[in-house]
């Protein structure tokens, strides 16, 4: 993959420092299958010149469900690059090539790809909602759903940039009786909302004010209401090995 893309130089133009940096992070680079194969920049996987060619890299979808069912959605922060301003799910991001995030580096140990990419969530709700670490890890439990494997452009000014990934779709639930600590880095976050299911509905049909990212829609339009509607109990949902092509 090329990091000296001809729109190399435009590519960050006009974007947040912080951000910018950001772009350093190294994620997991991916063959179809979901083994890894290597890692490359934040930047370098999210190139759409890259992504054509068919670079993949592996990522999480988190959803937080308070004790009362209701579901933490966010708007992203006007300074991120990919995506800004969207509503989407709880928090996203990726795990990152290092020995705590990785899981395992042989192939077909879900069980271990779910502890790293937990752990580069709990990493992320404190970086970008303000979730301390030792909330996510005592006041609630998280719940591996599935992979969906998609690929979706950012439709920015000049198409520089884009995603490809396998998601791993992570429900985390808060106990009974528990709250969690929402404080958002404005860096990443622009606006965050609780939403019951039918205020959640009325926000997806009021286009004119709410738009949502793909990967949120894929989710959307395919499992998120079958899932919320068992959510007291995922036994029959969660832990699903197949990785979903979308
Ligand atoms: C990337 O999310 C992950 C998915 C599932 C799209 P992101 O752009 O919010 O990542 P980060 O927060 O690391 O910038
Ligand atoms: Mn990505």
């Amino acid at each position: 993959p090329s990091d000296l893309s001809h729109k190399d130089k435009s590519a960050f133009s006009g974007h947040n420092e912080i951000q910018i940096q950001l772009m350093n992070e190294n994620c997991i680079v991916l063959d179809w299958d979901d083994n890894i194969v290597g890692s490359a920049t934040k930047k370098v996987c999210h190139l759409m010149d890259n992504i054509e060619r068919g670079l993949l890299h592996r990522a999480f979808s988190c959803f937080i469900f308070n004790d009362k069912g209701e579901l933490l959605l966010q708007q992203r922060a006007g300074e991120k690059i990919t995506f800004p301003l969207l509503w989407t799910n709880t928090c996203c991001s990726h795990p990152l090539s290092i020995d705590d995030e990785i899981g395992t580096k042989n192939p077909g140990d879900l069980a271990a790809n779910i502890t790293g990419v937990t752990n580069a969530c709990v990493r992320k709700l404190e970086h970008e909602l303000g979730i301390p670490v030792e909330e996510t890890r005592t006041r609630g439990d998280f719940h591996f759903l599935n992979r969906i494997h998609y690929m979706a452009p950012c439709n920015d000014p000049n198409n520089t940039w884009g995603e490809h990934e396998v998601d791993y779709i992570l429900f985390f639930k808060v106990h009974k009786g528990k709250t969690i600590t929402v404080k958002p880095n404005l860096n990443e976050v622009e606006d965050f909302k609780w939403v019951d299911l039918a205020a959640f509905k009325a926000l997806l049909a009021d286009t004119e004010n709410y738009s949502f990212t793909p990967w949120f829609k894929i989710i959307c339009e395919n499992y998120l209401f079958g899932w919320w509607e068992q959510l007291d109990d995922l036994s029959k949902v969660e832990n699903d090995k197949t990785i979903y092509r979308m």
